[in-house]
């Protein structure tokens, strides 16, 4: 019987593909984790039903075994932030490029069935109009946006030219419960929800008036799943993202009201290599994987802040 692997499985986001997978029977999962960001704690309840394996993308030797014969890679492990990218280039760019490479050579080499691409929306970098839509032309900013658009490139070329089924899914600002809020790497709203639940003051950079397109995890999931298994879609590319479009200055003041409190943000300069504003073209995902985003930007929040609050 053949498995799933997910790399990053016990990240924030690869975490919720483990369950998603496990909520619709999947039998064997291999989870391919450094800890590097992930935390096993992340797979507290499942972790009886997964296949840990403490492993390191950049080893070759290491990940191939695992990964033979496999049906679907869901490759999520990756240093994220596009900070983190600028102040410490080097690890970023060896995990995301070379890590990724080793996987897609891993997967041809172990006759894997299909590699689903955590792809970023920052491939975009700041465009004319909005919503992105997948065949405008990528304007990375920032040594991260340049990483995840290699990956992308890679992925296609696996397609082609080895005739390895890929497919990649370009994330918007991905949140919910397990997003880890302890560094000042982490997603904004992760660190929001920090701020609000401790009344204290978060740091927006810039004014505020910058949008992201917000996604709630498990609809990122269930999309993953659905790439897993759409036909004819090999080599291509999707947003996977919610459509929406909230400024900072939105979402801290809806998570003031969710908690009946009044803070007000302390403003700093903006952040270099930062996009302005981002949204979803969905119509291409809908079109040829089914996808089908559930939570509304409100409750997708609601949820997470109770996650948080029960941390
Ligand atoms: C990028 C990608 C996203 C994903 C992510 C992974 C874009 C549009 N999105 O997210 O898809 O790949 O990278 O890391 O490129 N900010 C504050 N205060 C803080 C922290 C952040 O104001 O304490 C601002 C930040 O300047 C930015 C926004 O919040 O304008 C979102 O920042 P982020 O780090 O959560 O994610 P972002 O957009 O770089």
């Amino acid at each position: 019987m053949s498995h799933y692997v997910v790399t990053g499985g016990a990240g924030f986001i690869g975490s919720a593909i483990v369950r998603a997978l496990l909520a619709e029977g999947a039998r064997r999962i291999v989870v391919i984790d450094n800890l590097l960001s992930g935390s096993e704690s992340n797979l507290e309840e499942v972790r009886g039903a997964v296949d840990f394996q403490k492993s390191d993308i950049r080893n070759y030797d290491e990940i191939a075994p695992l990964v033979r014969g496999a049906a679907v890679i869901f490759h999520e492990a990756a240093i994220p932030s596009v900070p983190r990218s600028i102040d410490d280039p080097v690890p970023s760019h060896d995990v995301n490029i070379n890590g990724t490479f080793n996987v897609l050579r891993a997967a041809r080499d172990g006759n894997v069935g299909r590699v689903v691409y955590a792809a970023s929306s920052s491939a975009y970098g700041d465009t004319e109009v909005l919503p992105k839509q997948e065949w405008m032309t990528p304007r990375p900013k920032s040594p991260y946006a340049l990483q995840k658009l290699v990956g992308e490139y890679y992925m296609n070329v696996f397609s082609s030219v080895f005739g390895l089924e890929t497919v990649a899914l370009r994330y918007f600002n991905v949140y919910g419960p397990r997003q880890d809020p302890g560094s000042p790497y982490s997603g904004v709203l992760s660190l929001f929800m920090k701020a609000v639940l401790e009344r204290t003051q978060p740091t927006i950079f810039g004014d505020g008036s910058q949008s992201r397109d917000f996604t709630y995890v498990e609809d990122v999931a269930a999309l993953n799943l659905k790439a897993a298994r759409a036909p004819n879609v090999s080599g291509k590319l999707y947003n996977g993202g919610n459509g929406g479009c909230i400024t900072l200055n939105q979402a801290w003041a809806l998570l003031q009201k969710l908690e009946g409190v009044e803070i007000p943000a302390r403003y700093g300069p903006p952040r270099a290599g930062d996009v302005h504003d981002s949204q979803a073209d969905t119509t291409l995902a809908v079109r040829d994987l089914g996808h089908a985003p559930r939570f509304s930007f409100e409750e997708g929040m609601r949820r997470t802040l109770e996650w948080y609050r029960t941390q």
